[in-house]
């Protein structure tokens, strides 16, 4: 825990997750039923998280079995056509690495939540498409998906937390989500959120009532509209499994894992910046523009590396995580914004 402090390059990366830390203390202290006088409380502080992990561990196991997965409606559509104008100079992280060390807090605030997200129910998924647009309304996933192009693209993915992998996601170029939402000419902003309470019965972690769900980000819309982003439908050829975001994930590969909002069932279209999820736990250490830059390390570890899954190798981060080409143009004019946390 977060009691005895050491240097972020010390701490074990099981540890580093973001929550792990800090836990917005207050939020923390009053979910526990503690007076803010318990910071200096350490006996009582100690004893309350104490029963928060017996409470966490029940989550963790035990809702019975995983429900039997219908064969998912899109499978015709994989694989799709790999564009092979996004290259990497790194080995894809094996399959096996990338599906079951995730982060995804909905099902638990550890790395190990792939069996437990089985039972999110993908089907049916409704995304509901509203804000500064032409019509607000709601559309099938299946609908969505079968509307729009999906291509293969193999991206470098880089989490704050200084893990990172190589992975072949399919998806649907977001420029062209954007256009099929026909936002407003005064939409600033897309917003995207995850589920929320009304899947809490297959999502344990959203029990954790102390964090702001529902898990919300979002993008200013020229970076929506950049070619990179992509909203991810598949991984490795097939359709998403539930851990890694099924049945629609956003992936901006030049930014923080944080950003890259799961499992949507909103999108939204803004005149106002909107708070992510972390932004809003911890603004100090999460901002909105949250771009990878190696020489901005996170107030409590260096962002210099990265841990490779698979292999376990530590290589050097690169600014915008190699994509600079591509996205280092949006920030020119952008210069006196937290453009790197
Ligand atoms: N809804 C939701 N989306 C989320 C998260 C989450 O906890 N909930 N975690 C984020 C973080 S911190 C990372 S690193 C990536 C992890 O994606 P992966 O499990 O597919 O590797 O998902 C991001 N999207
Ligand atoms: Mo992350």
């Amino acid at each position: 825990m977060w009691i005895k402090r050491r240097r972020g390059w010390e701490i074990p990366e099981s540890r580093i997750t973001p929550e792990a830390h800090f836990r917005n203390r207050r939020a923390l202290l009053k979910a526990m039923g503690l007076g803010a006088g318990a910071i200096a409380g350490g006996g009582a502080l100690v004893a309350g998280l104490g029963s928060m992990r017996t409470a966490e561990a029940q989550w963790r196991f035990g809702r019975g079995p995983a429900p039997e997965r219908a064969p998912d409606p899109t499978a015709d559509l994989y694989p799709a056509r790999r564009n092979e104008r996004y290259t990497v100079d790194r080995a894809l992280t094996p399959e096996r690495e990338a599906t079951t060390y995730n982060n995804f807090y909905e099902f638990g605030s550890h790395k190990g939540i792939a069996s437990a997200a089985q039972r999110l129910p993908v089907r049916p998924w409704q995304v509901r498409i509203e804000g500064l647009v032409k019509n607000p309304r709601t559309v099938d996933i299946d609908t969505l998906i079968r509307a729009l192009p999906l291509e293969e693209r193999v991206y470098r993915f880089r989490c704050v937390e200084a893990w990172a992998m190589t992975v072949p996601w399919t998806g649907i170029p977001m420029a062209k989500l954007v256009e099929y939402c026909e936002p407003l000419g005064s939409a600033k902003y897309v917003v995207m959120a995850t589920f929320g309470q009304e899947l809490s019965q297959h999502a344990p972690g959203l029990r954790q009532s102390w964090y702001p769900w529902p898990y919300t980000d979002g993008l200013a819309i020229d970076e929506a509209m950049n070619e990179l982003s992509l909203i991810a439908t598949g991984i490795y050829g097939k359709p998403l499994p539930p851990q890694n975001g099924a049945p629609l994930r956003l992936i901006t590969p030049w930014k923080y894992g944080f950003k890259q909002v799961k499992s949507i069932v909103r999108i939204a279209f803004t005149e106002e910046r909107p708070k992510g999820f972390w932004e809003e736990v911890q603004p100090s250490e999460y901002g909105f523009w949250a771009n990878i830059n190696p020489e901005v390390p996170h107030p409590r570890w260096s962002q210099a590396e990265e841990r490779l899954l698979g292999s376990g190798e530590r290589v050097p981060t690169r600014l915008y995580n190699g994509y600079g080409d591509f996205v280092a143009n949006l920030y020119v004019n952008r210069r006196n914004e937290r453009l790197f946390a």
